[in-house]
């Protein structure tokens, strides 16, 4: 059975314009005017945009102790009530555990997702194993790899590590990720604070200052400079982090950067609330940050430094949060944001003038799609592409509560927001799984999208071609050594 969307306005990453969407199974098979189909979705009044993707999820991740609260199968139904048709989640392998082994464990429990969802790879030792696996992992569609320079003694890899990842990466095409901190510092700050008896949320911030990340975000762009690997920069939270990242790509490096909705849209003064459970409930890494870094983050999408927006949803309960009630350092890191990151972003990024409808869909769909090599089958509206849609109506309005979220926690970090713009249909593949308010869930509908490597190097750099080819110095007379 046929669908067609009418009466909206397509709205892509480089176009605006009146037409009818006709949907045949999975896919778009025609744009244009004065399409028919045996269903009608009406968009008087609204946009027809590619799908969000949302390229950095945790669901259910055993994580300091614990799981995040949202498994793929409240995490994508979030999602579609949010307009987001596709999440890109962590596969993390246990201490010991090979590669193969966690995509096994990922396959597992990603069986129930709403809506179509792909993985990335962590890499937190280095070792053989590591070594001959990760050929196989980018043969199953696997071509990002992600490091943590924090979590010292959890996931943390050092600089030889790092070195040693991003070479093979290089070789096999794939994209090397990192989470930009400089775990050391962060330890040694943490232990510091906490022996001044400073155990409250507030110091989690205080341990984890924008220079950590800016010198992490510059050790990582250099150390993939010399392996020769694309490198993408998750949660770029500050002006230090960006300012690298923006030289990097001035320099002609493939270095990209994705900044979260929470922080473009939230500050460190959630850290001060004298209530406990308030503050904690904000604890993430990187920590908010003040508005001067909030308005580089915006900066950076408009000119194009910074290319996608992202959420790192990693949602835990307010009792899971309360771990940490005496010590800043046990309260698990993370927070939501799946359902809230485009209605959040088009509140405060288009209703505001910062970006346009086109822009917005580049930061939270095409750009990715590309940088993930899975465009046009995904943030794309053309012919052939995957029907993953959203029908955004910019006149919807509500008032974000966690009374009446999809997300399986009891809070909402941006709970009492007026939006302004939300999805009247949401379709992933075609299929109608969000329309007027309501989830109309089909569990195991999302689909693993397998993504090939493009292979793509930091050419356009001439430092790393030197270190990489490098040549002895011929030299006739050799001088005796010793006497
Ligand atoms: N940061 C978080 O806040 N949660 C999950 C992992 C991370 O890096
Ligand atoms: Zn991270
Ligand atoms: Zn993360
Ligand atoms: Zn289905």
């Amino acid at each position: 059975m046929s669908k067609v969307i009418k009466n909206g306005t397509v709205v892509t990453a480089d176009l605006t314009y009146k037409a009818d969407v006709l949907i045949e199974g999975d896919v778009i098979t025609a744009i244009g005017p004065d399409l028919q189909g045996d269903e009608v979705l009406d968009a008087t009044g609204c946009y027809i945009m590619p799908g969000g993707i949302d390229p950095h999820t945790h669901l259910e991740m055993p994580f300091m102790g614990t799981y995040s609260a949202d498994d793929f199968e409240s995490g994508t139904r979030a999602a579609l009530a949010g307009g987001t048709t596709m999440v890109v989640d962590f596969a993390l392998p246990s201490p010991g555990q090979g590669m193969l082994d966690a995509l096994q464990m990922w396959d597992n429990k990603s069986t129930r997702a709403h809506c179509d969802y792909s993985f990335h790879m962590a890499v937190t030792w280095w070792d053989k194993q590591v070594f001959d696996e990760m050929p196989a992992v980018i043969e199953r569609g696997i071509t990002t790899f992600k490091h943590f320079m924090a979590y010292k003694g959890a996931l943390m890899v050092n600089d030889d590590e790092l070195y040693a990842s991003f070479s093979r990466l290089s070789e096999l095409g794939g994209i090397a990720m990192v989470h930009a901190e400089n775990g050391d510092v962060v330890a040694e700050l943490s232990a510091k604070l906490l022996a001044a008896g400073n155990t409250g949320p507030e110091a989690h911030a205080y341990s984890r200052p924008p220079q950590v990340e800016g010198e992490a975000t510059n050790r990582a762009i250099m150390i993939a400079d010399m392996a020769g690997v694309p490198l993408y920069v998750v949660h770029t939270s500050c002006e230090e982090s960006h300012e690298a990242i923006r030289r990097a790509r001035m320099a002609g490096k493939r270095v990209w950067g994705e900044p979260l909705i929470q922080h473009l849209t939230l500050d460190d003064s959630e850290y001060a609330n004298a209530d406990w459970d308030h503050a904690a409930r904000r604890v993430m890494s990187p920590p908010f940050r003040n508005k001067q870094h909030q308005d580089s983050l915006w900066a950076g999408l408009q000119s194009g430094s910074l290319s996608c927006v992202a959420t790192d949803h990693c949602a835990f309960t307010t009792e899971q949060k309360r771990n940490g009630v005496d010590d800043f350092t046990k309260i698990p890191n993370g927070t939501g944001g799946l359902e809230d990151r485009l209605p959040m972003l088009w509140t405060h990024g288009v209703n505001t003038g910062r970006l346009t409808p086109n822009e917005f869909v580049a930061v939270t769909s095409t750009n990715i799609a590309k940088i993930l090599n899975c465009y046009p089958r995904k943030g794309a509206v053309l012919v052939g592409s995957d029907a993953d849609l959203v029908v955004w109506d910019p006149e919807k309005s509500k008032t974000i509560s966690a009374t009446d979220q999809q997300s399986a926690i009891d809070y909402n970090v941006f709970e009492g927001q007026e939006v302004k713009g939300l999805p009247r249909y949401t379709l992933t593949r075609g299929r109608v799984a969000f329309a007027d308010g309501a989830i109309i869930p089909e569990p195991g509908h999302g689909q693993f999208v397998a993504r090939a490597p493009k292979g793509a190097v930091n050419e356009a750099l001439s430092t790393w071609k030197e270190l990489t080819a490098p040549r002895a110095v011929e030299r006739s007379g050799i001088p005796a050594t010793g006497v």
